[in-house]
């Protein structure tokens, strides 16, 4: 499974910290037996992430890792995967409907458009039907988001990570996802209200990679060429950041572009390693999916509502507490440097 590593862990400077941002990270099978209102058995969730074939996801969602489809499972829940194959509403809504036709429980959704699902999963949710989004949410049709982070936190967190790094000063661009990530959207609004901070930062246009690796690499070379006085790049996607660190890892950029955003400690190793990338974030994707798959079961069990102030306990995540907007708060983003990233390993 997705752990700290134990040992590793200890030697940390920053461990307490660390522990607490991936509290429950390293814990083994829990008892099944949380909230107070008893659990029912044998209800059906589909688990449809943006897309298939991005790694974020398939921690986020699988048994191996103890991510969604490990929580329902260890609730006696059925539970399966299915999506497009690209991280855009034309892919994902034939997966969608196609699992609704299914009469599953409830959908456990990453949404990649934040209004384009609507139709389909309200009258979903008429029927009665529950839809919890993770990771990226639709906020006008569905039962609760489970969020990574807050979104100010990461949007702020990112800007000051490069800032840092830059001294305040010059041009950056950002390398998003697909131009329609409810998610990336909104860290980069937070993004640019904190860049008014630094003056002397100006932001010099966003470029989508649309999750797909090749794009994201064509996206960051055109950045490159079309302005040559760039000194940073933010990247708020783990398949973006990927793809810019693999660009700037020559003699040309490295250590002379800076690069920051949302990146899996696993790909982002040799690049912190070799000084492409000094700090990046994330948070635990396999505790977003389990927190996501416990707080479907919580729902579709009636165990708890979608109102703000009731708690329960998700399985070896510890106890959680409904936000308000219909939310619930993963935790803190992490911060990876060369100083902790061999103690991950997702
Ligand atoms: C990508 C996806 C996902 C996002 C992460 C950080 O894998 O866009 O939605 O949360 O990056």
């Amino acid at each position: 499974m997705i752990q700290l590593r134990r040992g590793n862990a200890r030697r940390v400077a920053t461990g307490v910290a660390l522990a607490c941002a991936f509290a429950g990270a390293s814990i083994g099978v829990a008892s099944a037996a949380s909230s107070s209102k008893p659990l029912k058995k044998g209800l059906s969730f589909a688990v449809i992430p943006k897309n298939l074939g991005n790694s974020y996801f398939t921690t986020s969602d699988s048994v191996k890792t103890h991510g969604a489809l490990y929580a329902l499972k260890q609730l006696g829940e059925k539970g399966y995967e299915t999506s497009g194959s690209t991280a855009l509403a034309s892919s994902q809504l034939p997966a969608i409907t196609a699992a609704i036709a299914k009469k599953p429980t409830g959908l456990i959704i990453s949404a990649t458009d934040p209004t384009a699902l609507c139709p389909t999963l309200d009258s979903y949710m008429k029927k009665g039907g529950i839809v919890v989004t993770y990771d990226s949410d639709a906020p006008t049709c569905r039962t609760m988001f489970i969020n990574q982070a807050t979104t100010a936190g990461i949007g702020e967190s990112e800007v000051d990570i490069m800032a840092k790094e830059l001294n305040d000063t010059g041009q950056i661009a950002i390398v998003s996802a697909a131009q329609t990530a409810t998610n990336q959207n909104a860290w980069i609004g937070y993004m640019q209200t904190e860049l008014k901070k630094y003056p002397n930062m100006s932001l010099a246009t966003i470029v989508y990679g649309n999750d797909v690796p090749a794009t994201a690499t064509q996206v960051t070379q055109g950045l490159l060429q079309q302005y040559p006085n760039l000194k940073g790049i933010i990247s708020p996607t783990t398949v973006g950041i990927l793809a810019a660190a693999q660009v700037l890892d020559t003699p040309q950029y490295k250590g002379k572009i800076q690069l920051t955003g949302l990146g899996t400690p696993d790909a982002m190793k040799p690049y912190v390693e070799d000084g492409t990338v000094t700090q990046f974030e994330l948070w635990n994707p396999a505790n977003l999916g389990y927190l996501a798959g416990y707080t479907a079961v919580e729902l579709a069990s009636k165990a708890i509502t979608n109102k703000p102030g009731q708690t329960f306990n998700a399985g070896s995540l510890g106890k959680y507490k409904v936000g308000s907007g219909h939310t619930i708060l993963l935790g803190k983003p992490y911060v990876f440097d060369k100083a902790n990233i061999n103690n991950f390993n997702f």
